[in-house]
Order: C-alpha cells, then structure tokens, then sequence
C-alpha cells in the first residue's frame, strides 16, 4: 500500500487575488484552504504538509486564524494528521496554535529553529519527516548548516520541510544553496517561501517549492496548486502537482494583424482570451477565474488607435465561459507596430518615406546605411551620456557588458518603423 501526502505551501490565509471584480467568495486564500481540507477528508491524502507562511502577517492577521483552526479541526474529526514548519510569515502564530491542545493532529516541527524528525505510520508502513521553523521573521543564517544528526532511519523513506530562500545569494529568509540539500538522508524536500511551483532537483533527493496553491497575482500567473507525493511500498517517492487554485492569471499575446475598426481588434482581444481560457478548463478543473493581461501585437494601419481600441472598457468586460468559470481582462498593452505595407517598393523612393525603408530593410539584414550610421552615432553618444551620469552607477556594470551597437540598432529600427508609419498614414487618402 502506497502512502499519500499532499503538501502546501505559502498559502497567506488573510489574503485575496487582486484584479478581479467584486469580491467573490472564491477569490480569498480562505477558499482554497477549504478546498485543501475537503481534498484530504475525502481520502485522497493521508497526511498533509505544510511549508510555512500559511498565515499572512500583513492582513487581516486575527481573521485568518478562525479559517486555519476551523480547517484544522475538520482535518483531526477525519482522522487527519498535519505536520509544518512555520515560515517568516507565521513564525509565532503556528506555534501558538500546535502547542494548544484542541489539534493533537496537527504538530509544528523544528520550533525555536531547532531541527525535529517525526514519523507517520500506516498499514505498518513509516514516513519520516524532518522540519526546522523560522523562531523569527528574518533568519540571515542557513538552517541546512545546523542539521545535526536527527537519528533518521535510513530502512524508511524520509521527507524533509523547510521554509527557505533557495540560491538567493545573501537573504534575510533563511538563505540556502541547492547543493546543500543532498546527503542529509532527506529522500524529498519541500520547501516553501517561493510562490511559484519550481522542481530544483528531480530526485535523490527530489527538492521543491510547491509554491502558492492559490494564485494572488498577476505576477504568480500559470497553475498553482499543491504537490501529492506517494509513497509507493518499494520507498520510492513519486510527485505531481494538484490543480487548486480558483483564480489563474495569464498573459496571453494576440495579433490584430489585418483587422479593421474598433469592433474587429475588440472581438480579435476578446475571441482569443475566450478560447484559451476554454482549453485551460479542460484541464483543470475548478477554474472560477481566469484573469488575462493580454498584449496586442502585429501590424495595424493605426497602431494608436488599436491600442484605444482594445483596451477602452476592457475593465467591463467579462464572459461566463461555463457555469461558475469567469474570463476577465485587467490590462490590455500594445506592441502593435504601423503597417508599413511593401518595404521594398518603398526603398527605391528618394522620399523620407524612402530612405527610412532603406534603413528599416538594411537594419532587418544586418547591414547598415549612411543614415543608421549617423543615428547610431547619435545614439551611442546620448547614451553614454546617460551611463555616465551618477544616478545610473548601480546598473552601470550591467549596461557597459551589453550588446551597444545592437541595441542602438533595434532602436533605431523600431523608430524608423514608427515614423514611417506615420508618414505613410499623414499621406494616406483617408487623411486628405
Ligand atoms: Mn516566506
């Protein structure tokens, strides 16, 4: 018989998704947490883990602890254990609450920042799991280097949970090298701290972050969820990730190339996202929200007027793709570049029009013309103005090692583009 665990992480119970309307039931971490119980009472897991900053300190603190102690309470009436390491977050509130005595299920591990391993039976079969807890909100030191020997037996599989700030260099979270986790006895390692789901080593030992099971922002876009870990009987550990979160952003780029007025790019905007977001329920299967930065790209005749186009009223916007499933836009960018129409024809004109083809097609081909020359000159000159002057000294070292001339070149080729297009549109019949 296989043993089978969830883990989460960083979940900030007291926050909510931004950039959506109203505030629905579902957009709270509050949800997603009950989400997370009900997976486990209905016997998909045995035990659930926990990594840390599962309270969010910075809202609504006192209101997010009823949500976790409820969800607690559900979890020990089905029989249900928890183990967790508090994060920078929860450092003293999860602590508080495994040392009561209302959850004799739920147990804190490595409180004080003092390393513990414990041991979870089934069907005669052992799980170990060891864990340090932030005793602070910042931990400049790596808890790694304090692992002392915890006694694991190495006959049963062992998984480790830390809350940690993986390959940051120099951190206030508990900084940690990737390298360290190996040779610990640790057969898995969850993390948490790091909101987006990242795998850091596939096995032996298989280290990860879960990462936020509730998506809270644009900047944590694609899928979030929790990660199931089952224990085959051979010791071997096996990992996927579960699909919890009820809102998921996305950026999603669409051509309006060689689409007319304000209604044509609009339903372009618009169709796109709705399609997307239909194959994404496929998939994944409690979706309330899919919020979309789209970004319009391609050519347009009046790429200004395109980017009014698509993003006026955008705010308004929202479609019920199935029952219970929103699509929604918070932003709308442009990219779009002027249509510029036969570059070739227009190169062979002694026009302005002409020579800013020339230039456009020579840059493209990576030749250059008398003209780049002269504006890159220009360019370059300007620029290392600008590099020098002190306020640019932190990000000097960074600009000196760039690609200049290159840059300087898809510069001038993205300005040459945008004149012409207005030249092109100031000459066209429509304006006359
Ligand atoms: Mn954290």
């Amino acid at each position: 018989m296989s043993i089978k665990i969830l883990v989460a992480g960083d979940l900030h119970l007291g926050r909510s998704s931004g950039g959506i309307p109203g505030m629905p039931e579902e957009i709270s971490t509050r949800f997603t947490w009950q989400r997370i119980t009900d997976w486990c009472i209905e016997g998909k897991a045995d035990m659930l883990l926990l990594t840390g900053d599962i309270v969010d300190r910075n809202n609504r603190y006192f209101e997010a602890l009823g949500p976790l102690q409820r969800g607690f309470a559900r979890l020990r009436d089905a029989g249900i254990k928890v183990f967790m390491v508090s994060g920078n977050h929860d450092f003293d509130v999860l602590n508080q609450i495994a040392r009561g005595s209302d959850y004799e299920n739920v147990r804190l591990l490595g409180a004080g920042g003092n390393w513990e391993l414990a041991s979870f039976e089934k069907n005669g079969r052992k799980v170990q799991v060891a864990g340090w807890s932030f005793p602070r909100q910042f931990v400049y030191e790596n808890p790694l280097l304090s692992m002392a020997r915890l006694g694991i037996d190495p006959n049963h599989p062992a998984i480790g949970l830390l809350h940690c700030d993986v390959a940051a260099g120099e951190s206030k979270y508990a900084p940690v090298d990737v390298s360290g986790f190996a040779g610990k006895g640790i057969n898995a390692w969850a993390l948490g701290h790091i909101h987006k789901p990242i795998i850091l080593n596939q096995a032996d030992p298989l280290v990860f972050y879960p990462g936020s099971p509730h998506a809270m922002s644009a900047k944590e876009n694609g899928s979030h969820g929790c990660v199931l870990l089952t224990v085959e009987s051979t010791g071997i550990i096996r990992h996927e990730p579960v699909p919890m979160s009820p809102v998921r952003f996305e950026t999603l780029v669409v051509d309006i190339t060689g689409s007319a007025g304000e209604g044509d790019v609009r339903a372009r905007v618009t169709r796109a996202a709705a399609q997307e977001a239909g194959n994404m329920i496929r998939e994944q299967q409690g979706l309330a929200w899919v919020v979309y930065d789209i970004i319009i790209d391609g050519e347009h005749r009046t790429p200004r007027e395109a980017a009014i186009w698509a993003g006026s009223g955008i705010e308004d916007y929202r479609l019920e793709i199935q029952p219970g499933t929103n699509v929604v836009i918070r932003k709308v960018e442009s990219i779009v570049r002027p249509l510029i129409g036969n570059l070739e024809k227009l190169s062979g004109e002694s026009s302005p029009a002409g020579r800013l083809a020339e230039t456009i097609l020579a840059i493209g081909q990576g030749r250059t013309t008398p003209f780049a020359e002269a504006l890159l000159s220009q360019w370059n000159a300007k620029f290392l103005a600008i590099n020098d002057s002190p306020a640019y000294q932190p990000v000097k070292k960074e600009v000196r090692n760039a690609d200049l001339a290159g840059q300087g070149m898809r510069f001038i080729e993205k300005e040459c583009r945008k004149l012409l297009g207005e030249l092109l549109e100031q000459q066209s019949p429509s304006k006359q």
